[in-house]
């Protein structure tokens, strides 16, 4: 087969497998003998090390790093060093005291409610977005900056949420409302590096956080976006996925069961 055709195959799979899971299964919080072992050598492996972030060896973040890597303790340790060493090359320290002020009018990006369940929601109006302006000022680099400084204050509140025995488990819920997304200002080709370089670096050092990844209002060019994106994606945020339409009876049927509608903005409602 020309390797073109195989490409074209192998995102053709990607963008079946993202639109045929409807059903979606909370995280997993059951270790098997076999998996608690390779626990145990991940946790004796990193003993001695200091890390940026002590939450970074609790059992719940090796068990997401070994299933990312699926339970190859080598591999899973090696992703956990890279996301040590990207902490001081990204300067995570001090992601969240920089003045973030204008990004949050220009990007908006809203955490506030929970689900039934107690995990957090990250709300996303990305059609409001203009990224092919960002991208004429050179700002994709802090467009995407700005998301992981988001992503890692919902990934703290989840775990201070846990910690507080509000919910179980890692996972919070991101979902995307794409009225408004139109392929000139949000998939001009330095755009699409924003959505690449974006998942890349939370598949690399927030594996697993996404339970639930839903959008609304998807318009049929986002297709075209995730056949680009879908090969960085891991199978997890895949199976998290379920994207929506504009109705409103399709979005009730998915989101009733899971969020009360005054935990959403309102534009993400059914
Ligand atoms: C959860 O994981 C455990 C251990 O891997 C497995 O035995 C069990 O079947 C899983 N449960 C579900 C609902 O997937
Ligand atoms: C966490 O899981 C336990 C055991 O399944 C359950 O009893 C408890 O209600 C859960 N807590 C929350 C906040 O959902
Ligand atoms: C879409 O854009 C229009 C005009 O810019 C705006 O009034 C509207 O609120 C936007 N819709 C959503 C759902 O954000
Ligand atoms: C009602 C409420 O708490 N709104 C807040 C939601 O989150 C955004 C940013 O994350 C805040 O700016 C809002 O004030």
């Amino acid at each position: 087969m020309l390797p073109a055709a195989q490409k074209y195959l192998q995102v053709l799979l990607i963008v079946l497998i993202i639109f045929v899971s409807v059903t979606k299964q909370l995280e997993n919080l059951t270790l098997t003998k076999a998996e608690k072992r390779k626990v145990d050598q991940f946790k004796d492996a990193i003993s001695t090390l200091v890390f940026p972030r002590e939450t970074m060896k609790e059992e719940l973040n090796l068990v997401r790093y070994l299933r990312a890597r699926r339970w190859d303790v080598t591999r899973a340790n090696s992703m956990l060093m890279q996301t040590v060493k990207w902490w001081e090359d990204y300067k995570m320290n001090s992601i969240h005291d920089e003045d973030w002020s204008s990004f949050q009018k220009d990007y908006p990006i809203f955490i506030n409610g929970t689900d039934k369940n107690g995990l957090p929601i990250l709300a996303l109006p990305l059609g409001d977005w203009d990224l092919r302006k960002a991208a004429v000022q050179g700002q994709i680099p802090n467009v995407i900056r700005w998301f992981i400084k988001n992503v890692d204050e919902v990934h703290t509140i989840t775990r201070n949420l846990a910690n507080g025995g509000k919910m179980n488990g890692t996972q919070w819920n991101l979902i995307g409302n794409l009225a408004n997304f139109t392929r000139h200002q949000h998939m001009c080709v330095p755009c699409i590096r924003f959505h690449t370089e974006f998942a890349t670096m939370y598949e690399s050092h927030y594996p697993g956080g996404i339970g639930r990844l839903i959008t609304l209002n998807t318009p049929s060019v986002f297709q075209v976006l995730l056949t680009l994106v879908g090969p960085v994606l891991s199978s997890t945020t895949r199976d998290a996925m379920q994207t929506l339409g504009t109705s409103k009876e399709e979005w009730a049927k998915v989101l009733r069961p899971n969020f009360e509608g005054n935990q959403l903005p309102e534009s993400f409602r059914w």
